[in-house]
């Protein structure tokens, strides 16, 4: 009898968004299952990355889950960042209109300028737009139109999430390995 044979996969995994929209907080929720104290945030800070573990059929995914702590706008960070990429997340702030304004003008340009323009149309599926924050309910900046703006100019899949309670975040993670494993390009 044939079983078929199972493979094993490295998807490596960028979180992308502005200082302060909660990327370490979400990649902790869902690595650890918590919400990181301030104490837990400092102590991670130079992480270069987490790992998780997938299983889809027979095969075996590692995330390496690359949390960027800082030095998110240091260009010559970014260079090396993105080599070998699988996808990823990009986190704005529910709160903060001006953090979903930079994934806009800096964030997603900054990928696609990595990307040949027609290869980007199907490494698309490999990123989710996430807007975290979502229990901050009475300090919600960012509007429904802006999100679906954003979502129809580059068909990104889109979820709110928050680290805080933990709402979609599980999901969110389990969503991208799934894209990026159906997807023909596993890496840029
Ligand atoms: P970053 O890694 O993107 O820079 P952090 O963001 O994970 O360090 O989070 C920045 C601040 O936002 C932290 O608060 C953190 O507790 C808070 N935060 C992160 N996610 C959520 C969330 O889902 N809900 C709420 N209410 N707050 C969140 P401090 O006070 O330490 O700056
Ligand atoms: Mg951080």
């Amino acid at each position: 009898m044939w079983f078929g044979t199972s493979q094993k996969y490295v998807f490596k995994i960028l979180i992308l968004g502005d200082t302060g929209v909660g990327k370490t907080s979400l990649v902790i929720r869902a690595v650890r299952g918590y919400f990181p104290d301030p104490e837990t945030l400092k102590s991670t800070i130079g992480a270069a990355f987490f790992t998780m573990r997938y299983r889809i059929q027979r095969d075996l995914i590692t995330a390496q889950i690359w949390d960027f702590a800082g030095q998110e706008r240091f260009r010559s960070f970014m260079k090396n960042m993105f080599s070998g990429s699988s996808g990823g997340l990009f986190v704005f702030d529910l709160t903060n209109a001006l953090s979903l304004d930079d994934l806009k003008n800096f964030w997603i340009p900054e990928i696609i300028r990595k990307i040949r323009a027609d290869f980007f149309d199907v490494f698309k599926n490999n990123f989710i737009l996430v807007g975290n924050k979502s229990d901050l309910k009475k300090q919600i900046e960012v509007t429904k139109d802006e999100i679906a703006k954003l979502v129809r100019q580059y068909g990104f899949k889109y979820f709110s999430a928050s680290a805080k309670t933990g709402d979609n975040v599980s999901a969110i993670f389990k969503e991208l390995i799934r894209m990026i494993y159906i997807s023909p390009y596993k890496a840029i």
